[in-house]
């Protein structure tokens, strides 16, 4: 009832004070008033809200969302077009749909006569199914033959935070962290709800909260108040809170001599420690570990294996049902041959021998993260681990919040990845559902794009980043465009006339970052630490495998890193028709030619350029594509609320500026090294090498510290 009241009361605010200037804050949930036949439909289905249970979370969420689209209050009661309910609710048992395998968070929305009916098994596939039909009357879609049924393909869609206790982001350029560690538990930051409710619209189900690198005080008892508070504020919407647990905690807070997994006193202490958390935290999702990587402890700080310390993480956790999210991000100490087949040497042996609440979290590619990378031959070597896809939403290596990249199809083309074990048709997404290799429990992580700006995300486009990864958690089957025409639609307008241009900007966009930056499969070409712009003359330093040149391996004769079966051998880590179609350079897709092949600069390519001029094409095309969004941006003027028009036409314009100095500094680069002159048409960089290179940027946001 208060819920009612209070949602009645801010319409009625709302619609007598002046229109709010659009600062992103609403990201997608905006509920502008709709207009003409979207507003008609809307009216006839959905005007009010008959249920059983007017208390409920979906309920409250149609009502705040429809009243925003018609204008008007929209009642919760016992009467209206818009039937919602579990099937306890005798209208809906009525009915008699099948709402068996829907788990918890799948539900039905049938129109039946005049009737939209949403059903679900509970409260969190009501809330789902509320979601889907707010973005359903927000885009205009029909809503008078409505048959769907969605369950979610990954049962855990996860963010994971890189947010240190000090509020500072690793890799963040939004901002500080959103959580207010020093306040909490007392003070609960409105934006708590706000997050929560982003995430569940978009099916997100859980929260790593702290970074990967991890600090041992998230465990000690006053941090895991502020994290109960968090957990409580989350749980209405379907939100589990995870942790990141460092592997030395036994030592760091403990008061042990050391963090050894097979040592009964650590088990013990881990043990204790878990109890304690779900004391707090009933429904505590469990443990992210980042062990023996970039300096972390791990077990094999003992000689112990990965699955020794996961293993043991995962006995602490099994009794209250909690689960390990172990990282595969490791590479080894001593510098080794090919930094992409660590990972792989280091698991594949042992699949099989991890706890059955065990998930090894992949990232996309063998690197880190770059802006293209073929799929993680793990992805195709362990059927008898659950494996999980980890993604990253902020862009460390994508031109951070101020160049538009808009990331969904570069999931897709990790998810859609065939990595034929056993045989054709064995993607990644199967991997990574569980259905491939029969694994039950599934799920998949987003490094978070969040922080305390305004707009969260650091800048408007950004924020279909977000979006994009919570509907492919959801269902990995989306495309590409029907994601991004949701997010348009909802963030913008549903009109063609923005739609359109707005969709041909965030299409081809990421491809325009590759093509600027790291054209033909080369990467890590970044500044050193906080990899902002170009430095692939990046060299020396504590590890060859952190430098450029040891990526792009230049000379004066060729370009490109040789992992075919004659070089390092990397092809090898996939499945025999993959293998032979990356070892051959007639056969690698164009986008990762040097990824896999060292090439002459004057080899012919399939375009019928060399190496070196197709190098140059791609960076001119990469610009040529930024000019093309500046172009159908400034069409939009008018067409878009001023201050995000601006905020997009100020970073489009940077983004312009940056293409251009990534070219023109690798050019000048490649130049110093291969001494040829360019090709016809192109213009030299307009200052030598050594301007590029005397560029620092001490305080470049977000780097590791
Ligand atoms: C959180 C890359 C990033 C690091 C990050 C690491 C990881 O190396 O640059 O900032 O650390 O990946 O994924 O653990």
């Amino acid at each position: 009832m208060f819920r009612r009241l209070m949602a009645g009361l801010l319409l009625v605010i709302g619609l007598s004070a002046p229109a709010l200037a659009e600062d992103g804050y609403d990201l997608w949930l905006r509920f502008r008033p709709l207009t003409g036949t979207a507003l008609a439909g809307a009216e006839a289905r959905l005007s009010a809200i008959a249920t059983t249970a007017p208390e409920g979370l979906a309920a409250a969420e149609l009502s705040r969302g429809l009243s925003g689209l018609l204008g008007r209050a929209v009642p919760i009661g016992t009467e209206g077009p818009l039937l919602v309910g579990t099937g306890d609710d005798p209208a809906i048992r009525a009915l008699r749909l099948d709402l068996s395998d829907l788990g918890p968070d799948g539900y039905v929305i049938r129109t039946i006569g005049p009737r939209t009916v949403l059903a679900a098994q509970g409260g969190t596939g009501l809330l789902y199914g509320a979601y889907h039909l707010l973005r359903l009357a927000q885009t205009g879609a029909r809503l008078d033959t409505l048959n769907i049924r969605e369950v979610p393909r990954i049962e855990r869609r996860i963010l994971n935070h890189w947010d240190n206790l000090d509020r500072y982001v690793e890799r963040g350029y939004a901002g500080q962290s959103i959580w207010d560690w020093h306040r909490l538990p007392d003070w609960h930051d409105p934006r708590y709800e706000d997050y929560a409710r982003a995430n569940a619209s978009i099916g997100i189900n859980g929260t790593v909260l702290n970074n990967v690198n991890a600090n041992a005080t998230i465990l000690t008892a006053p941090y895991l108040d502020k994290v109960a508070a968090l957990a409580d504020i989350f749980r209405p919407y379907g939100i589990r809170v995870y942790l990141t647990a460092r592997f030395s905690a036994p030592k760091e807070i403990g008061g042990l001599p050391h963090a050894d997994p097979l040592d009964p006193a650590v088990a013990a202490w881990w043990g204790a420690k878990v109890a304690e958390i779900y004391a707090r935290i009933p429904d505590f999702g469990g443990f992210l570990v980042k062990a023996n990587s970039e300096g972390q402890p791990g077990p094999q700080d003992y000689g112990r294996t990965h699955a020794d310390g996961a293993n043991m993480l995962a006995d602490a956790l099994a009794p209250h049902g909690g689960i390990v999210m172990w990282r595969a991000f490791v590479y080894s100490d001593e510098v080794p041959d090919d930094r992409a087949k660590q990972a792989y040497a280091e698991f594949v042996p042992l699949d099989g021998s991890f706890r059955d609440n065990v998930l090894v979290q992949v990232k996309n590619g063998p690197i880190d993260f770059q802006p293209r990378e073929p799929f993680h031959p793990l992805f195709g070597a362990m059927p008898k681990t659950k494996l999980m896809m980890e993604f990253q939403i902020t862009k460390e290596y994508l031109g951070f919040a101020t160049h538009l990249a808009y990331l969904a199809p570069m999931y897709k083309e990790a998810l859609d990845a065939d990595t034929f074990r056993p045989a054709r048709g064995s993607t990644v997404a199967r991997v990574a559902d569980g259905s491939l290799d029969g694994h039950g429990l599934s799920a998949m992580a987003g490094v978070a794009n969040i922080g305390s700006d305004r707009n969260w995300s650091g800048s408007t486009f950004d924020q279909a980043n977000w979006y994009a990864y919570g509907r492919l958690a959801w269902n990995h089957g989306l495309s590409s465009e029907a994601i991004a025409r949701e997010w348009i639609a909802a963030s913008f307008s549903p009109d063609p006339a923005v739609l359109e241009p707005v969709l041909a900007m965030m299409l081809p966009s990421h491809q325009a970052v590759v093509d600027y930056m790291t054209p033909l499969g080369l990467h890590h070409l970044m500044g050193r630490g906080h990899h902002y712009g170009p430095g692939p003359w990046v060299d020396g330093g504590p590890r060859a495998d952190w430098t450029s040149v040891y990526f792009h391996r230049a000379t004066k004769d060729g370009i490109g890193f040789d992992r075919t079966r004659r070089g390092s051998d990397a092809v090898s880590q996939y499945a025999g028709p993959v293998a032979d179609r990356f070892d051959k350079v007639e056969t690698t897709p164009p986008d990762l030619l040097l990824w896999f092949h060292h090439l002459r600069w004057d080899r012919k390519l399939s375009t019928g350029r060399t190496v070196w001029a197709e190098l140059l094409h791609r960076y001119g095309r990469g610009i040529a594509a930024v000019d093309d969004m500046i172009t159908r941006w400034q069409g939009l003027e008018g067409r878009i609320d001023a201050a995000r028009f601006k905020e997009v036409s100020t970073f489009l314009a940077i983004q312009r500026q940056e293409a251009q100095w990534w070219r023109d500094a690798s050019v000048a680069y490649w130049q110093s090294i291969n001494g040829l002159p360019l090709p016809p048409g192109e213009a030299p960089p307009p200052y030598p090498l050594s301007h590029y290179q005397s560029l620092s940027f001490p305080f470049a946001p977000g780097d590791g510290r």
